[in-house]
């Protein structure tokens, strides 16, 4: 039956660390397991096994077509053996079960076949952003402990070789680098694959598959460990919310790498309905138009900007987009103005979600009222998502009121990986995991989004922590305090302000020179503060610490650049 890398072993495998839930993170307790088990949501799949059961099903239907640059297409026996080739290669340099690799590749079919390689080697990766520099990948690499880094060779302007070669010294655990391209001193990922012999033990469902990233509120990312499990279930009922099947054709324009354009219901739901996955290489209305219109693409998921660029765009467009159906729209708050606009500017239908890498997932549904659709945020997928809605003491609200949302249930972790300290604050004692968000519910049980309690900043879907980017303008010589806060703004919702207080003795620095000494730092080009202001004290709360609220406030009132 098992062809290739993979065979059921019976044998007991040693749990490598960071492989089973319990032992880096917690975990659902066995009682909660239990439940979600007998009520169909955890069927003991895998990913490996998923996508070898859909290449022995439709060999020869197209799963995935991209432009690297030219147009290629891979039908799903060729991504199945693809995945085969390279989890042998890959073994056969040393990477196993439990090992953590850090994927850091743009919208291609390699970063498909990496995935479902490291997937069947029951090998972890740990999904990096495109836009992410020296300073995310080197605690990526150094804190997972990583084993081996993907990338491409160069990607719009910049050389991810050199990233590496820099990443190399500050993490000795890295053994490999793989270039998707030229290797330049690096390893040839075409050079991996080989043909599979032997058997390799398959990894188990309740087991790790790989570790997403956070939005982030404090220094640093924090990685969400995430099970087959679990992630297939979510899969599973974001398909059957978005009516995804072997027709859908996904068109792929956020990065892959983030968990709403991968599981929303994204390329692994429509690879789990046997559709076909397309990935685009630029978000542009421009480039997305030609390819809706070339590849006939029935759905798609974007973030508010995104949504919005579409939207203008559409009625000028020369192009054919009569064959989208559905587009998904979250990742940070979409204004009921522009939600009024696209379904009749793009001619489908909108969803809205608001979801997040943690786990919970809320959808619109297609058979909501036209109202609802464009004024709530949705209702979670599974019946057995727990929402509470609670004040600052953890008592639970009147309904229809606002307050925190706490979640808990079968696809949202209990625990980040390697983080008890932080993971106490961030759960409550009874597993609900404390969201950060504002919201209310409505008396259908929709939630609609009305704010954020945490000090994260949602750059039109690109989360920013303040601390993270405070910390790099605290080390410039002629700074002595900053704070960073988010301001209103049409396109992205938010934009980020850094107000800066300079030392008296200090050359001052312009606002250009303060950016510039953030870029220089290495972080992705969306955590450069977009305004500095220099200010001689920061607004306080009665406790003496800074005052966000006032500065965003202070902010709202006057003119900034
Ligand atoms: C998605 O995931 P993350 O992990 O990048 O960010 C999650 C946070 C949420 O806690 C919330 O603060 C915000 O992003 N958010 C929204 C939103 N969708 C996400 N805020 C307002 N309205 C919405 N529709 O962003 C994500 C993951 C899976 C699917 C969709 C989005």
């Amino acid at each position: 039956e098992h062809r290739g890398a993979i065979a059921v072993t019976n044998e007991p495998i040693p749990a490598p660390s960071g492989l089973t839930p319990g032992v880096d993170a917690p975990t659902w307790p066995e009682e909660f397991a239990e439940r979600y088990r007998r009520a169909g949501h955890w069927r003991g799949e895998t990913f490996g096994r998923m996508l070898r059961e859909r290449a022995a099903a439709h060999p020869d239907r197209v799963a995935l077509v991209d432009f690297a640059p030219g147009r290629r297409t891979r039908t799903y026996r060729q991504l199945d053996e693809a995945a085969d080739r390279l989890a042998a290669g890959f073994a056969g340099r040393g990477i196993g079960r439990g090992d953590r690799v850090v994927v850091q590749l743009p919208n291609t079919a390699e970063f498909a076949e990496v995935v479902f390689a490291l997937f069947r080697l029951g090998a972890l990766p740990v999904f990096a952003l495109p836009a992410h520099r020296d300073t995310e990948i080197t605690h990526f690499c150094a804190f997972s402990e990583a084993v081996a880094y993907v990338i491409p060779d160069v990607l719009d302007g910049f050389d991810h070789r050199d990233l590496a070669t820099r990443v190399r010294r500050s993490a000795p655990g890295l053994r490999e680098v793989f270039v998707a391209g030229d290797p330049g001193g690096h390893t040839a990922l075409s050079d991996v694959p080989c043909d599979p012999s032997g058997t390799l033990p398959e990894p188990r469902p309740h087991e790790l598959a790989f570790l997403q990233l956070s939005g982030g509120t404090t220094g640093v990312s924090k990685l969400i460990p995430r099970t087959h499990d679990d992630y297939l279930y979510s899969l599973r009922g974001s398909n059957e919310i978005c009516g995804v099947d072997a027709d859908t054709r996904f068109l792929v324009v956020l990065p892959a790498a983030h968990n709403f354009p991968m599981s929303s219901p994204g390329w692994l739901g429509t690879l789990y309905a046997g559709g076909r996955v397309v990935m685009c290489p630029k978000p542009d209305p421009t480039t997305a138009f030609a390819l809706v219109e070339q590849e006939r693409i029935t759905m798609t998921g974007l973030v508010p900007p995104l949504a919005l660029l579409w939207t203008d765009s559409a009625p000028r467009t020369e192009r054919n987009l009569s064959s989208l159906e559905l587009v998904l729209v979250g990742g940070a708050k979409y204004s009921e103005q522009a939600a009024r606009r696209l379904e009749p500017a793009l001619g489908c239908r909108l969803m809205q979600v608001f979801g997040m890498a943690e786990g919970l997932v809320n959808y619109t549904r297609l058979d909501d009222d036209p109202e609802t659709i464009v004024t709530t945020q949705g209702l979670p997928i599974s019946p057995d998502d727990e929402i509470r809605i609670v004040d600052d003491t953890d008592r639970d609200v009147p309904d229809g009121e606002f307050g925190h949302l706490l979640t808990r249930g079968p696809y949202t972790i209990r625990g980040y990986w390697r983080a008890p300290e932080h993971n106490r604050s961030a759960f409550t004692e009874d597993g609900f995991y404390r969201t950060g968000d504002i919201v209310r519910r409505t008396a259908s049980g929709h939630l609609v989004v009305e704010g954020r309690a945490k000090d994260q900043i949602n750059r039109g879907g690109e989360k920013v922590a303040p601390e993270e980017i405070e910390n790099i303008i605290l080390a410039h010589p002629a700074v002595h305090d900053v704070s960073l806060v988010a301001v209103p703004d049409d396109f992205l919702g938010e934009r980020t302000l850094a107000h800066v207080i300079l030392r008296a003795d200090a050359e001052p620095p312009t606002g250009a020179q303060i950016k510039a000494f953030v870029r220089a730092r290495g972080v992705a080009a969306y955590k450069v503060p977009d305004l500095v202001r220099f200010v001689d004290a920061f607004p306080h709360t009665g406790v003496g610490k800074v005052s966000k609220k006032g500065l965003r406030s202070a902010a709202a009132s006057s003119e900034q650049r």
